[in-house]
C-alpha cells in the first residue's frame, strides 16, 4: 500500500468518527408550547440540548397575568420571592428573541424584580414566545418561575424546570 492511499484512508476514518461523535448534523430546532394558568406551567419540565434552537411559546389560559423567567437561586425581597439571582440568559450571554406578550429585560408592570433578567409577561388570553440557541453555558438544571403579584404566584407553585444537556 502506498503512503498516499494509507493517508487517504486515515482521513476518511477520522472524518467518519468525528461525524459519529457530533451526530453528523446540527440539532433539530425544537418548540415547546407551554400553557400558563393559576398557578402552573403545563408542561412544567422542558429539556434542551446544546446547539438546539429553542422556541418556547407561552399562552395564558388563566384569569391573571403571568410571566416566565428562567434562572437559579430565588432572590427574596421583604420575604417575598422576587426573581432569580442568576438569570439563565444573562449568565450564558444569550439575548433571546422575544415576541408577543409584554417583552422586557426588566419588569414592566407594577412589580420590579430585584435583579434584571429576561422575561416575557403575558396578559390573559394572550401569547408570547422566547426564541434562542442553547449554548454550553446553559448546561444544567434551571428553574422557570412566575413572580407576579409580589411573588404570590411563585409561592403558590408556579414553578417549572428547564434542563439542558450537553
Ligand atoms: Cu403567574
Amino acid at each position: 500500500m502506498n503512503r498516499i492511499l494509507f493517508f487517504m484512508m486515515l482521513v476518511v476514518t477520522v472524518t467518519g468518527l468525528l461525524a459519529a461523535c457530533s451526530g453528523g448534523q446540527p440539532a433539530e430546532p425544537v418548540s415547546f408550547d407551554v400553557e400558563m394558568s393559576e398557578y402552573t406551567y403545563t408542561p412544567s419540565t422542558l429539556q434542551a440540548k446544546v446547539g438546539q434552537e429553542i422556541t418556547i411559546n407561552v399562552s395564558n389560559s388563566g384569569v391573571l397575568e403571568h410571566e416566565l423567567m428562567i434562572g437559579r437561586e430565588v432572590e427574596y425581597q421583604d420575604g417575598k420571592p422576587n426573581g432569580f439571582k442568576v438569570d439563565m440568559f444573562t449568565a450564558a450571554g444569550v439575548e433571546p428573541e422575544i415576541s408577543g406578550g409584554i417583552a422586557s429585560s426588566q419588569s414592566s408592570d407594577e412589580h420590579m424584580h430585584a435583579n434584571p433578567g429576561v422575561m416575557v409577561t403575558v396578559p390573559t388570553s394572550e401569547t408570547g414566545s422566547i426564541k434562542f440557541v442553547v449554548n454550553k453555558d446553559m448546561v444544567g438544571e434551571w428553574e422557570m418561575g412566575c413572580f407576579s403579584q409580589e411573588g404570590v404566584h411563585y409561592t403558590a407553585g408556579m414553578i417549572g424546570k428547564f434542563i439542558v444537556t450537553p
